[in-house]
């Protein structure tokens, strides 16, 4: 039968549009579920923002509810130049963001990231058990809209968001990215704007990797020198920089804001250049090596056999876990040829209980596995080709848990083709296909399904200099590892990815977001 005409939310009649069946199409990363049916709401200057919450449900989540609005109007106020204030009326018209526990109800079956997004001609509405499935059904709610509603400046609409419903939650709880701010040091302006594309994938994690040989970026009150003999240069001998307790906790609170979980990376044993220039007791000489500016990898250690090493590990895991809200401590342990194997491993027995002392969960790169991860541990696996693969499966079955970040996939500061100006070659060169053509469930053979936690695209910024050079190599792979990590395997499709790849483009243009013009996508 014929769509009938009916009215809008305004009042004024429209004839309902056909299904648009597109715009259900190219939702990235794709849903469990999408349909398009015959009605399209329209956002005008009367919209209205509900916020509920299912009585009985905790006044934090409510509040972070709220914020979800907040973070939607903070979207579309500038674009659409209207008021769409917050209320939290029970009227059924307007956008309506909903916290239901819904046992057998809408978000029965949908865990604490899930969403049910309803478009009608008289509402968008989304439901979530938690505040964080609102938060991921308004990233989906952006896509349904044209790219301009991202500007920042007031443009014509008009602002319909097509009629349909989406089902969605994802594969795997943990969702990341990596910055290494020590090769390179950002600024929190340059983070916060990585959180928020970060944000709009649904990428739920952002591991800083904070300490390299080339500089220590966070302040540690009890370790002064870090921050001023360790901070003071980068790759290639330019400025350094920190961060002070002060910004990093705005930084962690602002991606809280954006349902993402900083996981702070203090690397050791090796990697640490930047701490045994600041410390001379931390080197087993008792003398402080000047600061490095290179980029060669493997070549420093703590002194494995000084208490004076665990001291220190003991203040700055203290004060780093007290900035962390995130359940996880990185503590790296990559790399450390300069350390023996045994003392490898006594070293990193004492970090992980002094972790475990200070109320977090161990996450360390694979080369843990060789070692003894402690209850609990995760283990970030970064072997190209299946390097290391059965000795990390090995630990997996012995109950440690996997962060997947495969440098022949998910290496962002990997060059794309044998052109590309920035980035490293040693895990060869990874186009967009390579980026999304993996499994994490298959990845590594003998490593039960169960124990992958989920995924994670590490950018290390040896060559990464810019919020451009970010951008460039993030985008759009970094979209690859969030498609993986969050859609159902089943979903898994080259030429769907691509497709739905090339329709991001016009919005990030919007936004600005200088990126790889693949060969391989269909560019709009
Ligand atoms: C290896 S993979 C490293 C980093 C380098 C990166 C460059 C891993 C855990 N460590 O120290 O920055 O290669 O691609």
């Amino acid at each position: 039968s014929r769509p009938q005409p009916s009215a809008s939310a305004s009042g004024t009649p429209s004839p309902a549009p056909e299904p648009d069946t597109a715009a259900y199409r190219r939702i990235l990363p794709v849903p469990v579920s999408a349909r398009a049916a015959a009605a399209a709401f329209r956002i005008g200057p009367d919209t209205r923002i509900h916020v509920r919450a299912e009585e009985g449900t905790g006044e934090a989540e409510t509040d972070r509810a709220a914020r979800v609005g907040d973070h939607l109007a903070g979207v579309l106020r500038p674009s659409t130049g209207y008021r769409l204030p917050l209320d939290r009326s029970p009227d059924p018209d307007g956008i309506v963001l909903s916290l239901e526990k819904g046992r057998d109800g809408a978000t029965a079956g949908l865990g604490a990231e899930g969403y049910r997004l309803t478009v009608t001609e008289r509402a968008v509405t989304i439901r979530a058990a938690r505040a964080a499935g609102l938060f991921h059904g308004v990233q989906t709610l952006r896509q349904l809209l044209p790219p301009a509603a991202e500007e920042d400046r007031r443009v014509p609409g008009p602002w319909t968001v097509p009629g349909g419903e989406v089902v969605d939650r994802p594969r795997y709880g943990y969702r990341g990215a990596m910055l290494d701010v020590a090769r390179h040091f950002f600024t929190p302006a340059r983070v916060r704007r990585y959180i928020d594309q970060l944000a709009l994938y649904k990428v739920n994690h952002l591991h800083l990797h904070l300490t390299d040989d080339q500089g220590w970026r966070i302040a540690v009150d009890s370790r002064p020198e870090l921050t001023v003999k360790g901070a003071s240069t980068s790759v290639g001998g330019g400025k350094g920089g920190y961060y002070t307790k002060a910004q990093y906790r705005a930084l962690v609170r602002y991606a809280a804001d954006r349902h993402i979980t900083v996981v702070p990376e203090i690397d050791m044993p090796g990697h640490t250049t930047a701490a045994l220039a600041s410390y001379p007791e931390l080197n087993c000489d008792g003398t402080a090596p000047p600061v490095y500016t290179g980029t060669q990898v493997g070549f420093s250690s703590l002194c494995v056999g000084r208490s004076s090493t665990y001291d220190f590990v003991d203040d700055v895991v203290r004060e780093v876990a007290e900035l962390t809200p995130g359940r996880y401590l990185h503590i790296g342990g990559d790399e450390a040829d300069a350390t023996t194997p045994a003392d490898y491993a006594a070293f990193m027995e004492r970090a992980q209980r002094i972790v475990r002392d200070h109320g977090k969960t161990v996450v360390a790169w694979h080369q843990l596995a060789a070692a003894d991860p402690a209850e609990g541990a995760v283990v970030q696996y970064w072997g190209p080709a299946g390097r290391d693969a059965e000795q990390t499966a090995a630990a997996a079955r012995s109950g440690t848990r996997l962060i997947l970040s495969p440098a022949d996939h998910a290496y962002l500061d990997a060059k794309y083709d044998p052109g590309t100006k920035l980035g490293v070659t040693w895990m060869g060169n990874v186009e967009v296909r390579r980026a999304y053509d993996w499994d994490p469930a298959k990845l590594l053979p003998g490593a039960p399904a169960s124990s992958v936690t989920g995924v994670e695209a590490p950018l290390w910024s040896e060559t990464i200099r810019t919020g451009d050079d970010i951008e460039y190599m993030a985008f759009p792979r970094l979209t690859a590892v969030a498609e993986i990590g969050w859609s159902p395997a089943s979903s898994h499709d080259w030429e769907s990815f691509r497709e739905r790849l090339a329709a991001q483009a016009p919005r990030w243009k919007v936004l600005g977001i200088d990126y790889h013009r693949s060969p391989q996508v269909p560019w709009a």
